[in-house]
């Protein structure tokens, strides 16, 4: 079979040593993100030089003459420019055109970075290394680069462009061999990329450890999490309005035995609602649609909000079926399906209950339409119990209980967050009875990979509450990244004893410990603006102003408004409504009558959100009114639910990969560089790619080295002990000295050099498996 990915000829090692090799050096300062390339420059006559057009893009230039400080360069289009030397920018050797790595380039800078990644992007590579990290460019289209060929080409190596594949595979050998769990952590911006770099990360997985059938089992909970966990928005058809992680587990021998999936959720839902009520609506086969009374789509007011009913190549209908096709798959009851049907309906006849204003102080009664009848049906309550939750709420006034009526607002606002509280537990339950599924292995013996697949950072001309949440998780993110890249790298090399000059990099804990230091800090007086009955946003925003300012991330604005100084850059929030959004809405009330429903599903989400609060839930169902500030603020779950992801991740080998969005329209072959560019600044690729290339990513232990490798030796070594064995296999392969540094406990690689090692062990291996299994066919 030909899998060859590129049809151009491969770059050879000895052509890119011909190449002569400067280093440039870097400086990286908090705010200029740019790269200064300091590379003596001048007399460099016939060179190419990347020019920057006013617009900000990137022109390819030759230099014909230079004097002085100036030089005159031609461009592209055979205009001539007279330009200050400072302005240019060296570029690479045609031969480095689309090196798979950008460490490989000689001159390391933002254009040619740029240049490298759009040559590959042109040709269908969308996947380019950067040192240890994988960029991934969304094509926007579909590529030939996927399927049980590729799967079987990079399994057996015979591919080595950059791949989610190659990634996965690694991950596989790595979780093996150095017996360490491993984890996937996929990043970027909306609509990147990121959710389809997970299936593709899974589809490989499954392909290497599948057999026993629990991976058909794991690959179909993608498309039950999307239909309920996914809406269309202005960026991203199929946008994820929750953060994932799904460990897969393996068995002793490398086979998928389980997988457990964590999500955590984010606050706001898209331009359409969840993709399932669409599919409902128009799939749902008529035995259901008479059981739930289902209308059209059109007939909800909860989907008119936004009116957009369908997407474009989507169908609904189908979708539907492969929904319901997938929830038998993870062994979801038929009557549990149902249940789940009717929480959905439920959900929608809420939306559409009115309400009327009954005296001259407007209060309202919840009218007695369909709406009310349908949900009371639905979730097995009483008509005039729903009325009153609807229409009232208990408070406890001194040692009184009292009953106070609602007005209109308030009405809405009871109604909609019942509906919402209803579906988020109807999310929560289905991952739950999906993970009782794939929990197959009881006792797990063995390791795992995670995939992380979390929403990137988000910077817009208005930022809220939801922005706010998401920059949050990614400063943790980007921490981890950190760590594992730069700090963990250098302090081992320190630690180990090895040469090694260190390399700044910017931390992110001051901007951490702005978000979460107790009790001054923005998650810490947020809570407690929420919890004071007069508490708006703008006390909120001058709280945090007297508090925070003399923090160097934090800038108290006018307006209401606060900047925070991200690692990705200053993002400026909107307080308004933030408030309001932390608080959990749903009263007490509401959840009393949940309990009470005949419909299981109620009850259990009612016990759900009662063991969510922070206080035992001593009798809590009896106690009414005051008790709703027990209940966890909605930024407190959030970093619960972070801490929790955070902590998995914090054992596992990392793997990254940054997902790209090449532009804004979710069209193919288009590469704005400036997009690019930004993207490439926030996720620190570049930073990275200067780290790899000094230092020695590839480290193993003197005794791992020997043991693996000893066996290959040709010559006999004096003495056995393995540092003296590893340095005879170091002799042996020609591994070069500027290749490796010995520490005192383990020898460190450059990257690539291992590889060489690992094939030779790999083929004398299966050499010695042959002559084996020959040498039994004779004996028989
Ligand atoms: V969001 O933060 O959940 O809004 P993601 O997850 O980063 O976002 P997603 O994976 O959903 O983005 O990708 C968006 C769209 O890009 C997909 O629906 C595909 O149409 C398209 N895409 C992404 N990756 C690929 C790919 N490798 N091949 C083809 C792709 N199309
Ligand atoms: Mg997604």
């Amino acid at each position: 079979k030909c899998v060859s990915l590129e049809d151009r000829p491969s770059i050879a090692d000895e052509d890119l040593e011909s190449v002569p090799l400067s280093f440039p050096s870097i400086s990286i300062s908090s705010g200029e993100r740019r790269w200064s390339d300091t590379t003596p420059y001048a007399s460099k006559k016939k060179l190419q030089s990347w020019f920057q057009l006013p617009n900000g893009n990137w022109e390819l230039g030759k230099i014909i003459t230079t004097s002085g400080n100036e030089s005159i360069i031609s461009l592209p289009d055979r205009k001539v420019l007279k330009v200050k030397e400072e302005s240019l920018v060296p570029a690479n050797p045609d031969i480095l055109d689309g090196v798979d790595d950008l460490m490989q380039l000689s001159y390391l800078n933002e254009p040619s970075v740029l240049y490298n990644l759009r040559y590959r992007y042109n040709q269908n590579m969308i996947y380019t290394k950067a040192g240890p990290v994988l960029v991934a460019i969304n094509p926007f289209k579909k590529v030939p680069l996927y399927g049980n060929d590729y799967i079987e080409a990079y399994k057996r190596k015979a591919i080595e462009s950059p791949h989610v594949y190659a990634i996965a595979d690694t991950a596989i050998r790595e979780m093996i061999r150095d017996e360490v769990n491993q984890s996937i952590i996929i990043s970027g911006e909306s609509g990147a990329g990121k959710t389809e770099t997970a299936k593709i990360a899974m589809q490989y997985l499954a392909a290497l450890g599948g057999g026993s059938g629990i991976e058909y089992e794991i690959l179909k909970t993608n498309p039950i999490l999307e239909a309920f966990g996914n809406a269309k928005t202005l960026r991203n058809d199929n946008s994820s309005r929750f953060g994932k992680l799904i460990e897969i587990h393996f068995s002793e021998t490398g086979k998928i035995s389980g997988a457990n999936i964590q999500t955590l959720v984010q606050c706001n839902e898209g331009e359409r609602s969840y993709h399932i009520f669409y599919q409902l609506c128009a799939g749902a086969p008529p035995s259901l649609r008479g059981k739930l009374n289902l209308q059209n789509a059109e007939d909800y007011k909860y989907l008119r909000q936004s009116n957009c009913y369908s997407i474009s190549g989507v169908n609904d209908a189908d979708e539907f079926r492969t929904v319901m096709e997938a929830l038998d798959v993870v062994h979801i009851r038929k009557e549990d399906q149902e249940n789940v049907f009717a929480m959905l309906a439920a959900v929608l006849w809420l939306g559409n209950i009115s309400f009327t204003v009954i005296d001259n102080e407007n209060h309202v009664q919840a009218v007695e339409d369909e709406g009310l009848f349908h949900v009371a049906k639905l979730i097995g309550c009483d008509i005039e119990d729903l009325k009153l939750i609807l229409s009232t709420r208990k408070m406890k006034v001194g040692n009184d209980n009292i009953v106070q009526k609602l007005t209109l607002s308030q009405a809405i606002d009871a109604r909609d967050a019942l509906a919402k509280s209803i579906y988020a537990c109807l999310f929560d339950w289905l991952v739950e009875q999906i993970n009782k599924s794939l929990a197959v292995g009881k006792r797990r013996t063995g390791r795992s990979i995670s995939i992380l697949d979390i929403y990137g950072f988000e910077s817009f001309n208005r930022n809220s509450f939801e922005q706010f949440c998401i920059n949050y998780a990614n400063e943790r993110l980007q921490q981890h990244f950190n760590r594992h890249l730069f700090k963990l790298e250098q302090e081992e090399y320190i630690q180990d004893g090895i040469d090694w000059a260190k390399v700044e990099f910017e931390d992110n804990q001051d901007c951490l410990n702005l978000f979460e230091k107790r009790p001054l800090g923005l998650l810490s007086l947020l809570d407690e603006e929420s919890t004071f009955p007069n508490g708006t946003d703008l006390t909120f925003a001058n709280k945090l102003k007297q508090h925070l300012n003399s923090n160097s991330c934090f800038k108290g604005e006018r307006d209401q408004a606060f900047t925070v100084h991200h690692y990705a850059g200053q993002v400026t929030y909107d307080t308004t409504g933030f408030l309001e959004k932390n608080r959990d809405l749903l009263h007490l009330d509401s959840i009393q009558l949940l309990s009470s429903c005949t419909c299981p599903l109620p009850q259990i989400f009612a016990s759900h959100m009662l063991t969510q609060s922070d206080k035992p839930a001593v009798g809590p169902l009896h106690k009414s009114g005051g008790a709703d500030s027990q209940k966890l603020s909605v930024a407190t779950k959030f970093k619960g639910q972070l801490f929790r992801l955070m902590q998995q991740l914090e054992s596992t080998t990392p793997h990254f990969i940054r997902c790209i969005k090449p532009n804004n329209l979710q069209s193919p072959e288009s590469y704005e560089q400036g997009l690019v560019l930004q993207q490439l600044r926030c996720c620190g690729v570049l930073e990275v790619v200067r780290i790899s290339r000094s230092g020695f990513p590839t480290r193993m232990f003197h005794q791992k080295f020997a043991r693996r490798y000893g066996f290959l030796l040709l010559d006999h070594v004096a003495s056995q002990d393995p540092l003296s064995v590893s340095v005879a296999i170091l002799h042996q392969f020609n591994i070069l000295p500027e290749m490796y540094q010995v520490g005192y406990t383990k020898l460190f690689f450059r990257t690539g050099q291992i590889g060489v090692l690992e094939d030779t062990r790999n083929r004398t291996l299966h050499g010695i498996l042959r002559v084996q299994s020959c040498f039994r066919g004779y004996q028989a």
